[in-house]
């Protein structure tokens, strides 16, 4: 899809708007339904972890609703092993419920959301739109555009009506920043995977990094990564020795979260190349992620050069 045409009348803006309102739609009733299943549903996903009952909860509630969603050609998920084609149009690639291991601790979660225009897997080039649902106290989506990066506070105004535990009720969203630019001065930092399994030259960084700012890692990659939007810093899930792409998946993770960070005026890097500028080539394919300021992610790469 082109920017200013598109079959009918909707732009590409228009269809990514229209992604990001079936998401806040649905984040009350996501979040309304974690209480009960935070329990395992008893399969895997495509990259062999643990699926929770919450994890297929929102996965089936937002592929429902994203495949009915005009210009919406493809449909993917982290919970899915193929790519659906739904139409023709723009590809939505979405992790449902991430950190969902933070369910039994009680800690954030997070729905991450990438809209292409080409088909999955495909390049963060490609991206047009990106964000991501928190579900922390308060439910907040971040939304990232050509036109910058948007936090909007989602609440369920009434409560749930009838035709279903999780259905009905309405839901209010207010824009509370317009134009999220990354902080200048960085306090923040939170990586992933236990420190023997760090490759020494990124252990050497995380030592310098570990002396100038505060460690704030919570367990789920949106939770740790709006702190880093909200104070400045670095988020690394990075290589492991023990596995070399590291945890996170490039479709569903690392392309959207280091999209919102570079229209943030951040920096997203594998180690090597801005993330994305990471060849896709596989749909659950893992790239080590780290995202955050700029001077940080400079640093990274000439440490892991
Ligand atoms: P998930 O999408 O299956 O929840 O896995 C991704 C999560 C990220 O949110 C988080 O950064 C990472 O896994 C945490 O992993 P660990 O428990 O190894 O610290
Ligand atoms: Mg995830």
């Amino acid at each position: 899809m082109s920017d200013d045409d598109s079959a009918g009348d909707r732009t590409v803006r228009d269809v990514v708007e229209s992604v990001f309102d079936v998401v806040a739609a649905a984040a009350p009733e996501i979040r309304r339904a974690l209480p009960g299943r935070r329990v395992e549903s008893g399969t895997d996903n495509p990259s062999g972890e643990t699926v929770m009952a919450a994890d297929v909860y929102a996965d089936e509630l937002l592929a429902d609703r994203l495949a009915a969603v005009d210009d919406v050609g493809e449909f993917a998920s982290e919970e899915r092993e193929s790519v659906a084609d739904v139409g023709t149009g723009l590809a939505v690639a979405i992790d449902p419920l991430d950190g969902s291991s933070n369910l039994q601790s009680n800690n954030a979660m997070g729905t991450v959301v990438g809209v292409y225009d080409a088909s999955l897997p495909a390049s963060g080039r490609d991206l047009v739109g990106a964000g991501y649902v928190l579900y922390g106290p308060i439910t907040t989506m971040v939304v990232a555009t050509a036109d910058g990066v948007r936090e909007e506070v989602v609440e369920a105004t009434t409560a749930p009506g009838e035709g279903g535990e999780n259905a009905g009720g309405t839901v209010t969203r207010s824009v509370v920043e317009e134009s999220i630019e990354l902080p200048a001065d960085p306090t923040v930092y939170g990586f992933g995977g236990r420190v023997p399994d760090w490759p020494p030259d990124f252990e050497s960084y995380a030592r310098e990094i570990e002396s100038e700012l505060k460690l704030r890692y919570g367990g789920a990659m949106v939770g740790d990564v709006n702190q880093v939007l909200t104070y400045g810093g670095v988020f690394a899930y990075p290589a492991l020795q023990s596995a070399p792409n590291g945890k996170l998946r490039l479709q569903f993770e690392a392309n959207p979260i280091a999209y919102v960070l570079e229209q943030a005026g951040g920096a997203g890097s594998d180690g090597e190349r801005d993330l994305l500028d990471v060849e896709p080539d596989g749909l659950h394919q893992r790239v080590p992620l780290h995202v955050g300021s700029e001077r940080l992610i400079d640093r990274l790469e000439d440490a892991l050069a």
